[in-house]
């Protein structure tokens, strides 16, 4: 196996397996394989831009570079953050334009490919992760690296009319076709980035899952990324699960508990969930003081003015429902902004009897998958997805809703509060059945064979390179501009 070469903008977490994340352990998993390399942002702000540091992890490397104050302001919070992720994630009305930001989103590019090029080996594949590395292989090309490079966008591709709203729009997609592969959560990403490659880029051609353009063919396809749905399973029985389990079954004393977890992010749908929380609460009375409804929502990106803005919009929801429905004895609504390790997590999920996933859009949403993993299969409890996450394409069995109807959502949690218990579970075993064929090691696996195969298919290319040109282009030549592709 060559070895796998890992980039993302931050690295890790790499300790405190409690708290690592499914994609974490997933890359962990193949970099040990192959004796790999991570490479990415320390998670450290630095004073000046400093040297590359290295360490040895459980077999692989890992290389992470700190970012400057200024270029965590214009690069992560700026453009990554302020214009990318709002952007693809349909919220024209928050995404931040800025050249300064793009400007500096470029400049970081390169300095992380200059960063890692030295550390590179000729047969290395090379992994690239999410939005804020959308150039980071042409940074690489220009340097002269013929590895095999693939690139996984873990956020929604937007729609053609959407993208073209963003200034230098088609300079960033043609950064893409320094790739060989290009992964997306859906099949859905994938037609609307072929929609716009063929109705916005000069010349491009699809043909089967290779898409040409600016004299290069890359690889599309659709990686839904998944879960260790077994081992998240066994968390229930973990120590912090159990007794996260214990003390909800204790303090429900018999009611329902609906739980949302999700990181504070206007994409996740949160105000409007309360809302179809509150419409439960008045449309069907029945549900009083038999329903309880904890919402765990850590902040993120605090440095974003939305995601603060967000944060006091829904506390003032949270009063303003317990306000109105609150009994001595009754809490409606608990609503928690800490971590919880994702052992205590899978002890909650096991306690509550709907789980509520209503982003507004979201690339796949794992917390989907992992609430459906940790039910018990003898008496599960009721998925409610939005139709807009990535995960309702596998997750059919699940309630599907649309997160925008109110009423549509509240009548939801009526019917999952009602469900027979054969019905549930049937609806969570072939939930389970394709959480098990698609997990995360089968992710992983698939797409690190399509790189391996992208790349021999590239050897041919390489050959007739190496023929007519030296094996180094030079920098900035790499892919030709739109004029000299014509
Ligand atoms: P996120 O937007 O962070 O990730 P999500 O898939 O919901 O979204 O969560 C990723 C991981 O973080 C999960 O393992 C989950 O358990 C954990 N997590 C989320 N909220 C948490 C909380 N409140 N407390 C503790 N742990 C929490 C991006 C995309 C998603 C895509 C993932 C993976 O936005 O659409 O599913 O990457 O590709």
């Amino acid at each position: 196996m060559s070895r796998i070469v890992a980039v993302s903008n931050r690295v890790g977490p790499l300790r405190g397996a409690a708290r690592a994340g499914g994609l974490a352990v997933a890359l962990i998993d193949v970099l040990r394989q192959s004796r790999g390399l991570w490479f990415g942002w320390s998670g450290r702000i630095g004073e000046a831009e400093g040297s590359t540091q290295t360490e040895r992890y459980r077999g692989f490397e890992v290389a992470t570079v700190d970012l400057t104050a200024a270029e965590h302001e214009d690069y992560y919070n700026g453009f990554a953050n302020r214009c990318l992720w709002p952007l693809f994630h349909y919220r024209i009305d928050l995404t931040a334009y800025d050249r300064q930001y793009y400007d500096s989103y470029n400049r970081v590019n390169v300095r992380f490919a200059r960063a890692l090029h030295p550390l590179l080996k000729e047969s290395d594949r090379i992994w690239v992760h999410d939005y804020h590395l959308i150039p980071f292989a042409q940074s690489l090309r220009d340097m002269g690296c013929v590895q095999s490079m693939g690139f996984f966008l873990h956020i929604p591709f937007p729609s053609r009319e959407v993208l073209l709203t963003l200034p230098h729009h088609e300079q960033l997609i043609q950064s893409l076709f320094a790739y060989d592969l290009i992964g997306f959560q859906t099949e859905r990403d994938c037609e609307r980035f072929l929609d716009y490659a063929i109705n916005e880029l000069p010349g491009a051609e699809v043909r089967g899952n290779v898409l040409s353009a600016y004299g290069r063919s890359v690889r599309v396809a659709a990686f839904p990324i998944g879960i260790d749905a077994r081992d998240y399973a066994d968390f229930v029985y973990s120590e912090d699960g159990q007794r996260q389990y214990m003390r909800a079954r204790n303090t429900l004393r018999g009611r329902t508990q609906i739980i949302g977890v999700d990181r504070m992010d206007y994409t996740k749908g949160l105000p409007e969930r309360f809302a179809a929380y509150e419409r439960l609460l008045t449309d069907y009375p029945d549900a009083h003081g038999r329903v309880e409804y904890l919402q765990i929502a850590p902040p993120t990106r605090e440095g974003v003015q939305a995601y603060t803005d967000i944060k006091h919009h829904l506390e003032q929801m949270a009063s303003q429902i317990n306000g109105r429905f609150a009994e001595v004895d009754w809490t409606p609504l608990r609503y928690i902004n800490r971590t919880l390790s994702r052992r205590a997590l899978a002890g909650l999920y096991r306690a509550s009897k709907i789980g509520l996933v209503t982003p507004l859009r979201d690339g796949m949403n794992l917390i989907a998958k992992e609430y459906v993993a940790a039910q018990d299969p003898e008496d599960p409890g009721v998925l409610v997805l939005s139709r807009f996450a990535g995960a309702a394409r596998q997750m059919e069995a699940a309630l599907i809703v649309n997160p925008y109807d109110t009423v549509g959502m509240a009548e939801a949690m009526q019917t999952a509060r009602y469900m027979p218990l054969v019905q549930r579970r049937e609806r969570h075993a072939e939930l389970m059945r394709g959480l098990l064929k698609e997990d995360i090691v089968h992710w992983r696996e698939h797409f690190v064979a399509e790189l391996q195969s992208a790349s021999l298919r590239r050897v041919p290319e390489l050959v007739q390179q190496a023929q007519f040109e030296p094996a180094k282009v030079p920098a900035g030549q790499w892919p030709p501009t739109r004029r000299s592709a014509r």
